[in-house]
């Protein structure tokens, strides 16, 4: 196992919506909505260098393409002034009324036309804002009740509306983004091994990838970083979302390591050893401030996020290698848990 010490620094990213109002389904917004050039502005303060976007993020979904134009033209000024760039787009198809039923696999067939010139026009959006990410979480593509949809029919709805984005443009790369529930009571392609599998069946396979959020793969019982090992294997991680779970609830998008600060390192031990970033890779994050935090504290969950990475960055380069090895040759596990605890806890190994 070799740390490439010489990693090329990593790039942080996240999307505005990070900074948001605190309003959750049991309450309206407790803060004020911080306008976008001032978000834009915390970007480098925070020690992040690119933006997450949604379409809708850039302009307005139902402007024309000329509008659209000057209106990307102006963001990416701004994006310019401040040495930043645009990571991904991602269409918000969760919104809008003709999304309500899911997007590529509803039942109606005009909302699901919707859905695709939707997700056409966000590759182009991507194109105008200078990124060939594309993310697509897949939000409302589930079911209250089973019997709502042919599963059968909806999975094949599902690669066919990638295989439109693929051919959309030769150059757009698609992460899938996996979750099993929320807002849906099921979601299709619900964990990272689905997303995969989805992949190799693509038009382009070699343009179809995943984004892994760590509280998605926690609220499928699964472990984040052995979902990335697997990304990985595969040459599909393109990107993340960290941040951290407590259990099987919401999606609480806690600061990354608040809840399992081991689960934290885990992540990291597998990013690190295996050059994650070394090909541009962001290291985003998906985050919520807490809904009882004040109006001036409203961007600590994103700077405590990068500072816990960059921690358990410097843990996971200060282990003994040699060390590691020797008890997973004699399979000396309990030894090599202590030494895990020993470096979490800062003794001196
Ligand atoms: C869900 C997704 C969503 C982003 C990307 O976790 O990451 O938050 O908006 O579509
Ligand atoms: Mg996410």
């Amino acid at each position: 196992m070799t740390h490439s010490k010489s990693h090329t620094p990593y790039r942080f990213s996240f999307g505005p919506w990070n900074i948001s109002t605190g309003a959750d389904p049991f309450g309206p917004a407790v803060r004020k909505e911080v306008e976008f050039g001032r978000k834009i502005k915390a970007y480098k303060e925070l020690g992040f260098d690119a933006v997450q976007f949604h379409d809708d993020d850039l302009v307005p979904a139902d402007w024309d393409w000329a509008a659209t134009q000057k209106g990307i033209a102006e963001i990416k000024k701004v994006l310019e002034g401040e040495g930043l760039f645009a990571e991904f787009v991602a269409p918000r198809l969760w919104e809008d009324s003709r999304t309500i039923d899911g997007a590529f696999t509803s039942n109606s067939a005009s909302d699901r036309k919707y859905a695709l010139d939707r997700a056409k026009r966000a590759v182009d959006i991507a194109r105008e804002v200078g990124t060939k990410n594309y993310v697509l979480w897949l939000a409302r593509e589930g079911t209250y009740i089973r019997e709502a949809k042919d599963a059968v029919t909806a999975i094949g709805r599902l690669r066919d509306a990638w295989n439109v984005i693929l051919e959309h443009d030769p150059e757009i790369r698609i992460m899938g983004e996996a979750k099993p529930n929320e807002p849906m009571d099921q979601a299709y392609l619900p964990t990272v091994g689905h997303m995969i599998g989805l992949c190799y069946t693509t038009v382009d396979p070699s343009r179809s990838g995943v984004l892994i959020e760590s509280a998605h793969s926690i609220l499928a019982g699964l472990d984040p970083s052995d979902d990335m090992a697997y990304a990985l294997w595969h040459k599909k991680l393109w990107s993340v979302h960290l941040n951290d779970q407590n259990g099987l609830k919401y999606d609480q998008d806690k600061v990354f390591g608040s809840a399992d600060l081991r689960r934290a390192f885990d992540q990291v031990l597998v990013l690190e050893t295996h050059g994650f970033g070394k090909d541009g890779e962001c290291v985003g994050l998906d985050i919520k401030a807490m809904r009882t935090t004040k109006q001036e504290d409203a961007m600590f969950h994103l700077s405590h996020s990068r500072t816990v990475f960059l921690r358990m960055v410097d843990l996971v380069r200060s282990l003994d290698l040699k060390k590691v090895e020797a008890f997973r040759a004699h399979r000396q596990y309990e030894q090599l848990d202590m030494y895990i605890l020993d470096v979490l806890t800062g003794q001196k190994h």
